[in-house]
């Protein structure tokens, strides 16, 4: 796998020169600077990527040993999501910015079709018993949000008598206080997240999807398809779709890209890599019925990003972010899987038989925890958890298993 890091930009706490001595090569960012649905020029890809992979400041003209392998993400701009007419003209945006990248040379793009919120936690610092903090998603406290913050009409309908007393009794233990700061954590937006909302903005959008069902959403899924996938073929750029996380449908908004059908579904709208997957282990490992080696497995040829990262269920729904070879990822065989992959697209010449992989969220941990960080992008937890990962990569590479 080609080990890559996710950046921030030139704000990020974690600088390319930690990220070199964690031993990443490649660089997964954003021009999050652009407004959502505007055009990436090829000049300010440019830029970054020049900003990224040679060190001007002190050693002019010296690579620094980094390639900006993947933009994760280009957002998918709301109109185009709801199948509004003014879509056209933010496809037509979205077409040139993946010229562009493709212009650029790079070679992968990411994007996730969740409607409204982007990635979805109640708590950035649940306390873990060895004193690190991890990123989690409470049902109680989620519920607490739609039911008692939010106050969605329709929310009382879609949960049990059993889940609302619950919820209540979560809400009525909150200080204001803490009452805020959940809010915040859903629709404040997390980072590489969509734009943050207010209460009221947040109501206006959820609106917008009262007549949207899962087909209609679906629909418009494939009409971006079918517009994109052409210009990205024409590009060499492959993109790369991601799971909704969590995936369930929250706020009763439409979720089509949570299960290894809704994957198949996808492909099959234009069969080419460059139509392909991002695979995040701990987004889709949220529901037990996903199969993540076989998904890797039987989607394999598709995937052209792997987001490896592990969570914790519980049974009300709930789930935390677990380390990354512990929780109810199978990663020993997710891992075996994505070699037995590679080694299909050595012996087919394909050039991309090095999938490009990030470690992703980690916990907080040592020194980071007396820092600002990003929730779950704080250096050291991620250090560990690559570290974990290149190792596990080594050990069954050595043990053979992938030739049998
Ligand atoms: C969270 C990430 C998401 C992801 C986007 C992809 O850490 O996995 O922000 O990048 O949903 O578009």
């Amino acid at each position: 796998m080609e080990q890559t890091w996710r950046w921030y930009g030139p704000s990020d706490p974690v600088t390319l020169a930690d990220i070199r001595q964690a031993g990443a090569t490649g660089i997964v960012t954003a021009l999050h600077e652009v407004p959502i649905g505007e055009v990436w020029t090829e000049e300010a890809i440019l830029e970054r990527k020049r900003h990224i992979e040679w060190d001007d400041t002190t050693h002019p003209g010296k690579p620094r040993g980094l390639k900006w392998s993947v933009i994760e993400s280009i957002p998918v701009h709301e109109d185009i999501k709801q199948g509004k007419p003014s879509r056209t003209k933010w496809i037509e945006n979205y077409k040139q910015s993946i010229r562009n990248a493709g212009k650029a040379g790079i070679p992968v793009v990411t994007y996730n079709w969740m409607p409204v919120v982007d990635w979805t936690r109640t708590n950035l610092e649940m306390k873990l018993e060895d004193g690190a903090r991890a990123l989690q998603f409470s049902m109680n406290e989620y519920m607490a949000f739609d039911l008692f913050i939010l106050q969605r009409t329709n929310a009382v309908q879609e949960y049990t008598e059993a889940q609302i007393s619950a919820a209540k009794k979560t809400f009525e233990s909150m200080s204001s206080e803490q009452q805020y700061v959940l809010q915040n954590n859903i629709i404040a937006g997390l980072p590489g997240g969509q734009q943050g909302y207010s209460l009221d903005d947040f109501r206006r959008r959820l609106d917008e999807y009262s007549e949207i069902t899962p087909e209609v959403y679906r629909e418009n899924l494939v009409y971006f398809l079918k517009q994109i996938v052409p210009v990205a073929i024409e590009s060499g750029v492959r993109l790369a779709i991601h799971p909704d996380d969590p995936p369930i449908s929250l706020f009763g908004l439409p979720r089509v890209v949570s299960t290894e059908s809704d994957l198949q579904y996808i492909v099959s709208v234009a069969d080419s890599i460059y139509n392909g997957l991002c695979i995040c282990t701990g987004s889709l490992g949220v529901r037990p019925d996903n199969d993540l080696p076989g998904i890797v497995e039987r989607l394999g040829e598709k995937i052209n990003f792997l987001h490896l990262r592990s969570t914790q269920r519980s049974l009300d729904g709930s789930f935390h972010e677990a380390s990354h070879l512990r929780g109810d990822v199978d990663m020993y065989n997710v891992m075996v899987a994505v070699l037995k992959e590679q080694k299909k697209r050595h012996a087919a010449h394909r050039q991309d038989e090095q999938i490009p992989m990030r470690a992703d969220h980690g916990h907080t941990i040592l020194d980071d925890l007396k820092k600002k960080t990003n929730p779950g992008y704080s250096a050291i937890g991620l250090l560990r958890g690559m570290a974990e990962l290149r190792g596990l990569e080594l050990g069954i590479e050595k043990s053979g298993v992938v030739y049998n």
